[in-house]
Protein backbone atom coordinates (compact mmCIF):
# COMPACT_ATOMS: atom_id res chain seq x y z
CA UNK A 1 0.00 0.00 0.00
CA UNK A 2 1.31 3.66 -0.69
CA UNK A 3 1.40 5.96 1.87
CA UNK A 4 0.91 9.42 0.76
CA UNK A 5 0.78 13.17 2.74
CA UNK A 6 -1.62 15.83 2.19
CA UNK A 7 -1.13 19.59 3.57
CA UNK A 8 -4.47 20.59 5.68
CA UNK A 9 -5.27 23.64 7.33
CA UNK A 10 -7.25 24.92 9.56
CA UNK A 11 -8.05 28.24 8.09
CA UNK A 12 -8.69 31.58 10.93
CA UNK A 13 -12.41 31.39 10.80
CA UNK A 14 -11.89 27.60 11.92
CA UNK A 15 -9.78 27.73 14.32
CA UNK A 16 -11.50 31.07 15.89
CA UNK A 17 -14.87 29.03 15.96
CA UNK A 18 -13.28 26.11 17.81
CA UNK A 19 -13.33 23.91 14.80
CA UNK A 20 -9.79 21.86 14.97
CA UNK A 21 -10.60 19.33 17.26
CA UNK A 22 -13.75 18.02 15.01
CA UNK A 23 -11.74 18.20 12.05
CA UNK A 24 -9.06 16.52 13.28
CA UNK A 25 -11.70 13.99 14.67
CA UNK A 26 -13.45 13.76 11.26
CA UNK A 27 -9.57 12.91 10.06
CA UNK A 28 -8.97 10.45 12.68
CA UNK A 29 -12.27 8.53 11.67
CA UNK A 30 -11.46 8.51 8.24
CA UNK A 31 -8.48 6.18 8.61
CA UNK A 32 -5.76 9.27 8.27
CA UNK A 33 -2.63 9.45 10.23
CA UNK A 34 -1.28 12.87 11.48
CA UNK A 35 1.95 13.71 10.82
CA UNK A 36 3.06 17.09 11.54
CA UNK A 37 0.78 19.86 13.08
CA UNK A 38 1.52 23.40 13.67
CA UNK A 39 -0.77 26.26 15.10
CA UNK A 40 1.00 29.44 13.80
CA UNK A 41 0.10 32.86 11.72
CA UNK A 42 1.22 33.85 8.72
CA UNK A 43 2.01 37.09 7.30
CA UNK A 44 1.27 37.77 3.95
CA UNK A 45 4.00 36.95 1.84
CA UNK A 46 3.85 33.20 3.28
CA UNK A 47 -0.09 33.44 2.45
CA UNK A 48 0.41 35.02 -0.90
CA UNK A 49 3.40 32.23 -2.17
CA UNK A 50 0.85 29.50 -0.74
CA UNK A 51 -2.22 30.75 -3.21
CA UNK A 52 0.30 31.87 -6.18
CA UNK A 53 -2.00 30.17 -8.51
CA UNK A 54 -4.78 32.57 -7.52
CA UNK A 55 -2.48 35.61 -7.67
CA UNK A 56 -4.94 36.85 -11.05
CA UNK A 57 -7.89 36.61 -9.37
CA UNK A 58 -10.32 39.69 -8.26
CA UNK A 59 -10.54 37.61 -5.05
CA UNK A 60 -6.98 37.34 -4.00
CA UNK A 61 -6.42 40.30 -1.96
CA UNK A 62 -9.81 39.25 -0.08
CA UNK A 63 -8.32 35.92 0.19
CA UNK A 64 -5.14 36.69 1.74
CA UNK A 65 -6.97 39.24 4.28
CA UNK A 66 -8.76 36.04 5.25
CA UNK A 67 -5.56 33.46 5.67
CA UNK A 68 -3.65 36.15 7.66
CA UNK A 69 -6.63 37.62 9.65
CA UNK A 70 -5.80 35.08 12.74
CA UNK A 71 -3.66 31.80 13.32
CA UNK A 72 -4.20 29.01 11.25
CA UNK A 73 -3.70 25.30 12.33
CA UNK A 74 -1.51 23.72 9.42
CA UNK A 75 -1.11 19.82 9.26
CA UNK A 76 -0.02 16.77 7.36
CA UNK A 77 -1.93 13.88 7.34
CA UNK A 78 -0.71 10.92 5.83
CA UNK A 79 -2.74 7.27 4.55
CA UNK A 80 -3.40 5.79 1.31
CA UNK A 81 -5.08 8.39 -1.57
CA UNK A 82 -4.02 10.95 1.00
CA UNK A 83 -5.09 14.01 -1.26
CA UNK A 84 -8.41 12.73 -2.62
CA UNK A 85 -9.08 10.99 0.55
CA UNK A 86 -8.60 14.55 2.28
CA UNK A 87 -10.71 16.50 -0.58
CA UNK A 88 -13.51 14.23 -0.11
CA UNK A 89 -14.24 14.68 3.41
CA UNK A 90 -13.00 18.37 3.06
CA UNK A 91 -16.29 18.77 0.30
CA UNK A 92 -16.48 21.51 -2.83
CA UNK A 93 -15.05 24.51 -2.23
CA UNK A 94 -18.35 26.46 -1.67
CA UNK A 95 -19.69 25.48 1.23
CA UNK A 96 -23.36 26.38 0.06
CA UNK A 97 -22.75 23.39 -2.66
CA UNK A 98 -20.32 20.99 0.16
CA UNK A 99 -22.99 18.42 0.64
CA UNK A 100 -23.73 17.63 4.28
CA UNK A 101 -21.10 15.26 5.78
CA UNK A 102 -18.46 17.24 4.15
CA UNK A 103 -16.52 19.70 6.72
CA UNK A 104 -16.98 22.59 4.58
CA UNK A 105 -21.22 21.66 4.45
CA UNK A 106 -21.72 20.87 7.94
CA UNK A 107 -19.59 23.84 9.47
CA UNK A 108 -19.72 26.44 6.69
CA UNK A 109 -22.33 28.92 5.19
CA UNK A 110 -20.57 31.30 2.54
CA UNK A 111 -17.47 31.05 0.29
CA UNK A 112 -16.02 33.82 2.13
CA UNK A 113 -15.10 31.31 5.15
CA UNK A 114 -14.94 27.94 4.10
CA UNK A 115 -12.52 26.93 6.88
CA UNK A 116 -10.48 24.67 5.74
CA UNK A 117 -7.83 24.08 3.07
CA UNK A 118 -6.10 19.94 1.43
CA UNK A 119 -4.23 20.50 -1.10
CA UNK A 120 -5.33 19.47 -4.56
CA UNK A 121 -2.95 17.54 -5.96
CA UNK A 122 0.55 15.29 -4.86
CA UNK A 123 2.51 18.17 -6.63
CA UNK A 124 0.69 20.65 -4.30
CA UNK A 125 0.58 18.79 -1.02
CA UNK A 126 4.62 18.41 -1.60
CA UNK A 127 4.86 22.28 -1.90
CA UNK A 128 2.80 23.12 0.52
CA UNK A 129 4.13 20.78 3.06
CA UNK A 130 7.74 22.56 1.96
CA UNK A 131 6.13 26.31 2.33
CA UNK A 132 5.29 25.36 6.09
CA UNK A 133 7.15 22.47 7.68
CA UNK A 134 10.68 21.29 8.29
CA UNK A 135 11.22 17.63 6.94
CA UNK A 136 12.82 17.15 9.82
CA UNK A 137 9.40 17.25 12.19
CA UNK A 138 7.73 15.19 9.93
CA UNK A 139 6.71 11.82 11.81
CA UNK A 140 7.23 8.63 9.39
CA UNK A 141 4.01 6.34 8.82
CA UNK A 142 3.15 4.11 11.92
CA UNK A 143 3.98 0.29 11.02
CA UNK A 144 0.41 -0.64 13.15
CA UNK A 145 -1.72 1.79 10.71
CA UNK A 146 -0.08 1.30 7.37
CA UNK A 147 2.43 -1.40 7.64
CA UNK A 148 5.57 1.06 7.61
CA UNK A 149 5.01 1.78 3.88
CA UNK A 150 7.66 4.60 2.90
CA UNK A 151 5.94 7.69 2.20
CA UNK A 152 6.11 9.07 -1.21
CA UNK A 153 8.00 12.06 -1.91
P1 LIG B 1 -10.07 24.87 -2.93
O1 LIG B 1 -9.71 25.56 -1.63
O2 LIG B 1 -11.35 24.08 -2.79
O3 LIG B 1 -8.94 24.07 -3.51
P2 LIG B 1 -9.57 27.00 -4.88
O4 LIG B 1 -10.35 27.25 -6.13
O5 LIG B 1 -8.16 26.52 -5.02
O6 LIG B 1 -10.45 26.01 -3.99
O7 LIG B 1 -9.60 28.36 -4.06
C1 LIG B 1 -8.75 28.55 -2.97
C2 LIG B 1 -9.49 29.35 -1.93
O8 LIG B 1 -9.80 30.64 -2.45
C3 LIG B 1 -10.84 28.78 -1.51
O9 LIG B 1 -10.73 27.74 -0.56
C4 LIG B 1 -11.52 30.01 -0.94
O10 LIG B 1 -11.05 30.30 0.39
C5 LIG B 1 -11.03 31.10 -1.88
N1 LIG B 1 -11.97 31.35 -2.98
C6 LIG B 1 -12.17 30.60 -4.09
N2 LIG B 1 -13.12 31.15 -4.87
C7 LIG B 1 -13.51 32.29 -4.24
C8 LIG B 1 -14.47 33.33 -4.55
O11 LIG B 1 -15.15 33.30 -5.59
N3 LIG B 1 -14.59 34.34 -3.64
C9 LIG B 1 -13.86 34.42 -2.49
N4 LIG B 1 -12.95 33.46 -2.17
C10 LIG B 1 -12.79 32.43 -3.03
Amino acid sequence: MQVEQTFVMVKPDGVKRGLIGPIITRFEQKGFELAAISLRTIDRNLAETHYGELKSKPFFGELVDYLTSGPVCAMIWQGPHAVENARAIIGKTNPVEAGPGTIRGDFGMDISGNIVHGSDSDASAAREIGLFFDRDHVAQPSAQLFGGTAVAR
